[in-house]
């Protein structure tokens, strides 16, 4: 799967007047590279945060976000670029924003935060290709432009790097669910972590009342006939990339709650 590469990163945001950072709002501290945030005010570009899918989250999660991020002096938007749900208020945050026209402004943010998704939007027509799962089909390999507006630039450009270590977020979405290795652990730290912020998620998702990960996984399993042919065990590896999946598809309810 490609990323961009450091060097590309600088070079587009120095071309850029204004660089959006698209996060998940779902989890906006873990899906926030706060690198670009210094990289792009050492550079003197100006920044605007987007907290992207704000369909999936319940309103006063949206506005705590956003609330909490503009308290510390960032200027933040919080749209869903799937529904248009705040694409006004984004389009007049650029309009105030940009120097002149033409203007060029860059989206950035780790892979399927919903970069391509945004410049959709504004420019109202599905023109960037776009993908529902980490290296599926439609994620975005190399940086590209499209006009948004008049005189309106905006560049697509692939997901960042990943920190190392094994945040959840930076887990699942590193590397193409079918290429993990053994998914088991990677679902069950996941799983985890959705109960520990939204306990009624898996009932709410699959009808499923465990609370206990593998206990989770094997019911997935057997619901669906997921069957080692050898052995007649659950097989939970398939279970554990569907839970992967349903996660960047938006089925499992789960939002990290703004800071008070
Ligand atoms: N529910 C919901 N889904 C969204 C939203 N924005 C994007 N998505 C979905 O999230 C997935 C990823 O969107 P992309 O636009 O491909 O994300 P990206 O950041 O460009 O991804 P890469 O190019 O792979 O880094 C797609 O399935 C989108 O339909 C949103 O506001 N709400
Ligand atoms: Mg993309």
């Amino acid at each position: 799967m490609e990323l961009i590469s450091y060097r590309k990163l600088r070079a587009i945001i120095a071309r850029s007047d204004i660089v959006l950072e698209v996060v998940d709002i779902r989890n906006p501290i873990e899906t926030r590279p706060t690198y670009i945030e210094n990289m792009v005010s050492s550079m003197g570009r100006d920044l605007i945060l987007v907290l992207n899918k704000c369909d999936l989250v319940p309103v006063w999660v949206s506005k705590g976000w956003a609330r909490y991020f503009r308290s510390q002096g960032i200027k933040t938007v919080f749209v869903s670029a799937t529904r248009g749900y705040g694409s006004k208020l984004l389009r007049r945050a650029i309009l105030e924003m940009i120097p002149s026209r033409p203007a060029v402004l860059s989206v950035v943010g780790y892979p399927k935060v919903g970069k391509s998704s945004i410049i959709n939007m504004l420019k109202g027509k599905e023109s960037a290709p776009t993908s529902p799962i980490p290296g599926s089909t439609g994620y975005t390999k190399r940086a590209q432009l499209y006009k948004v507006a008049n005189g309106i630039y905006l560049i697509d450009t692939p997901g960042l790097v990943l920190p190392r270590g094994d945040s959840v977020e930076a887990l699942i979405r590193r590397q193409p669910v079918e290429s993990f290795k053994d998914p088991v652990p990677v679902a069950v730290k996941l799983i985890s972590y959705i109960l520990k912020h939204v306990p009624t998620a898996f009932v709410e998702a699959y009808g499923i009342r465990e609370k206990d990960p593998a206990a989770i996984l094997e019911k997935i399993a057997l619901r669906r006939g997921w069957i080692y042919k050898s052995t007649k065990e659950p097989n939970i590896e398939e279970a554990a990339r569907a839970v992967i999946r349903d996660y960047h598809k938006g089925k499992i309810p789960f939002y990290v709650t703004p800071p008070e």
